[in-house]
């Protein structure tokens, strides 16, 4: 937990043909053997995703790829898995061979990447191999990125790539606010966190810690209550709170005690922002409410877990939305790194909060369904507006719905 989660973390990706020494230079970067490295081609299989403190960069996660060049039935499977890297990654570094006669793939890459607004670095690898760094950097010369010539296997180079991968790490790689762009310094703030069976033993989970570091790092005080303590805590205050943040299942009763005046929302309200594109996640709402009988629903999750009774995705989201339609509907679920291609088939796709997925990936769901001419909406919105909550928990963003 002493951790800076994986999904806000700079994501690099390293992409290059069998044997270049991809993760070569990703052990070189870290001083650590965290990828395993053969002169057998095709040692990496699966992307291999790393989380990592880099000197200066700070967390950062690294994505180790199998070749770009690698063939056979089992081969083009795994570029496949490569290519899927493209919508995670934050920046990438294209690994060369010096003297490496045919260039194409490594091109086709660089402008996969530069098409999705990804900074690339060309990184030419073994340079201890070849004498002359003149004839090394002949074939790289018209190329418009970056480049760096390294020796995975000597270090030299390393630093230096180190440093390159800072002052190219992308500036939208800030991150948005969670909530302190919604308030002062200085102001109060109140989390209503219910301790149900769902609550994980014994601690608070990712998206209320998040948001109360954000509050602390404002200068802002965060008060942390449950349900049924919300009352007793609003009347012990001096001073008016200026938001009340509450997690989405116990929004109608928290909707109830607190008095009109003070802004209301949610946290996975928060988190669709943070995590993705508002505006278009809002979109969605109308397309619920056109939902009919028979509408085809994708619930679609970032990460398999283990469904628990009643559970969020499986269960509850489906029977509200059918109790909310007054109609039965056709649901189809998805969890993990796959996001289909079919999209088109459906009439929405409601997306879980994305915790253990980066903004980047998220964003690039949303602008598949986009391409796709699908509404997309998530489990916070979409509870909100089945339980009626929506206008209010969106107030403080000046959205209206
Ligand atoms: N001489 C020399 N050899 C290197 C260098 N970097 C990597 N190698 C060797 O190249 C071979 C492949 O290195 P890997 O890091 O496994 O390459 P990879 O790109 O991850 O390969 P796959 O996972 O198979 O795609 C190994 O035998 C490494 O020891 C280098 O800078 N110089
Ligand atoms: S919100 Fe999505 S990514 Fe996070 S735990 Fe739930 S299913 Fe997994
Ligand atoms: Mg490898």
């Amino acid at each position: 937990m002493n951790e800076t989660p994986r999904a806000n973390r700079l994501h690099i990706a390293i992409v290059g043909k069998r044997n270049a020494g991809k993760s070569s230079i990703i052990n070189a970067l870290t001083h650590q053997e965290v990828s395993i490295v053969s002169s057998c081609p095709g040692t990496t299989t699966d992307p291999v995703y790393k989380a990592m403190e880099l000197h200066d960069l700070g967390p950062v996660v690294f994505i180790d790829t199998a070749g770009i060049d690698d063939a056979g039935d089992l081969g083009v499977e795994r570029v496949k898995r490569t290519e899927r890297v493209l919508d995670a990654a934050d920046m990438a570094l294209i690994v060369f061979t010096p003297g490496d006669k045919d260039i194409t793939l490594e091109k086709e890459w660089i402008k996969r990447f530069q098409q999705k607004k990804v900074s690339v670095i060309g990184v030419v690898n073994k340079i201890d191999l070849k004498e002359s760094i003149g004839e090394i950097e002949k074939p790289f010369k018209g190329i418009d990125i970056p480049f760096i010539y390294v020796s995975a296997k000597t270090g030299e180079g390393i630093d230096r790539l180190r440093d390159m991968i800072k002052k190219h790490s992308p500036s939208s790689w800030e991150e948005p606010r969670i909530v302190s762009d919604l308030i002062r310094p200085g102001s109060l703030v109140i989390l209503v966190v219910p301790i149900d069976i769902e609550a994980p033993k014994g601690r608070l989970i990712l998206p209320q810690v998040q948001t109360l570091r954000d509050i602390l790092d404002h200068n802002s005080t965060g008060i942390i209550t449950k349900e049924n303590t919300l009352r007793d805590t609003l009347k012990s205050l001096a001073v008016k709170p200026t938001l009340v943040i509450t997690d989405s299942q116990v929004f109608a009763e928290v909707d109830r005690l607190v008095p009109h005046d003070i802004p209301l929302t949610s946290f996975s309200i928060l988190m669709a922002r943070y995590k993705g594109d508002l505006k278009e996640l809002i979109r969605g709402i109308e397309a619920v409410k056109q939902l009919k009988e028979g509408g085809r629903v994708l619930i679609a999750e970032a990460c398999t877990h283990h469904p628990v009774e009643d559970d969020i995705g499986r269960e509850k989201i489906p029977r509200w939305l059918q109790e909310y339609v007054g109609a039965p509907l056709d649901f189809t679920w998805l969890s993990g790194k796959d996001f289909p291609n079919n999209l088109g088939e459906y009439d929405l796709v409601i997306h879980c909060g994305g915790c253990m997925i980066n903004r980047r990936e998220m964003l690039s769901r949303i602008g598949k369904c986009r391409e796709a001419g699908v509404p997309i909406i998530n489990y916070g919105i979409i509870i909100a507006t089945m339980k009626g909550i929506i206008e209010r928990a969106m107030q403080v963003f000046g959205i209206q719905v």
